[in-house]
């Protein structure tokens, strides 16, 4: 792939880690991303043996992440790094490695299970790290999935501010689609693909009902946001969008969205947040904190010796760091 991104300009270079318990679906969303920005032309899955990041035999073999694995692309003239981490504990020094790097995370958490031992590892690690995080409440499609019951066990033990931005159509294997409470449309797919529609009429109540509830949050933590709030009584999706990105920046709320990254339901907005960057991702302008910064490595150093047979299909848009393996 041809990069139209300068090598030179940091100011547009991200490193996007996917962090969560194991199985909660990071290979599945990191795949759907590389899909989505044209990284791949065919969807890998798991059991298949046929994602991009899960590159290793072993890994292959037996369907589980074993190695963090980076793979860059292309969104919006932006240069993004995606990296998926494995869930095992065994393997958390991987995730550790990683987690120096990120200018973003996107936590995915499974939506039966809501928050699970190593999702509660890794939130305090990115923590120590002050890594901003999004949070993506994946498999809403299983039986039992429950969004709501997700952001509470989110809350309880992360202590995070979880801000809910989707309310979801339909549930379980009903699920269909989301409301976007920013932008107050409705995100439906079909055997079409995703149709971007007015809010049915039988969930408006709610989604004002959790809109307002939302600007209420934005506002009480955003100066910008407040004074809008006090002089119009609402705010604007510009005024929450960039109010959003702020606070998720300073880490003071985490924006929660909802998805099946299986059945590629959701997992656009993970990506589409702000101008197409991940909000949790388009506040640094250091090119990842890895990028001579805070890890010390520098940029252009060679992908890792050995696996170079993996890194061959552009060698220009892998990652730097000699801790990863390259996969893609
Ligand atoms: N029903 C359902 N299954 C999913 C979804 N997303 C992922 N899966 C399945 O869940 C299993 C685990 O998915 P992975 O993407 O490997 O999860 P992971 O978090 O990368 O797992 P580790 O890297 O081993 O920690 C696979 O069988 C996926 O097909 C989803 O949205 N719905
Ligand atoms: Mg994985």
């Amino acid at each position: 792939m041809r990069s139209t991104v300068s090598r030179r300009n940091l100011a547009v270079v991200r490193n996007l880690g996917i962090l969560a318990h194991v199985d909660a679906g990071k290979t599945t969303v990191t795949e759907r991303m590389l899909y989505l920005t044209g990284m791949t032309h065919k969807r890998g899955e798991v059991h298949d043996g046929t994602t991009v990041t899960d590159f290793d035999s072993q890994e292959r073999d037996r369907g589980i992440t074993i190695f963090a694995a980076a793979v860059s692309c292309e969104w919006n003239g932006h240069r993004l790094t995606v990296i998926d981490t494995p869930g095992h504990v065994d393997f958390s020094d991987e995730v550790e490695r990683s987690l120096r790097v990120l200018d973003g995370a996107v936590a995915v958490f499974d939506a039966v299970a809501g928050v699970e031992p190593q999702s509660e590892s890794v939130w305090q690690r990115a923590d120590r790290y002050g890594v901003p995080r999004i949070a993506f409440v994946n498999k809403m499609d299983r039986a039992g999935a429950d969004l709501h019951a997700a952001v509470a066990s989110i809350r309880e033990r992360l202590h995070p501010v979880p801000l809910v931005v989707q309310l979801p159509i339909g549930a379980e294997g009903e699920f269909s689609g989301v409301v976007d409470l920013v932008e107050m449309r409705a995100l439906i797919w079909g055997a079409g693909g995703p149709a971007d529609l007015p809010v049915p009429d039988e969930l408006m109540a709610e989604a004002i009902r959790q809109r307002r509830q939302l600007e209420e949050a934005v506002a009480e933590r955003h100066s910008a946001a407040l004074t809008e709030f006090c002089e119009h009584a609402e705010l604007s999706a510009d005024t929450l969008r960039t109010a959003l990105r702020e606070l998720t920046r300073t880490g003071e709320i985490v924006v929660v969205l909802c998805g099946a990254a299986y059945r590629n339901r959701g997992y656009r907005a993970v990506a589409r947040r702000r101008g197409g960057v991940p909000a949790v991702a388009a506040g640094s302008t250091s090119g990842g904190r890895g990028g001579g910064g805070a890890c010390g490595r520098s940029v252009g150093t060679a992908c890792r010796p050995g696996l170079q047979g993996a890194c061959d299909r552009d060698r220009s848009t892998h990652l730097r760091a000699p801790v990863f393996r390259c996969a893609g």
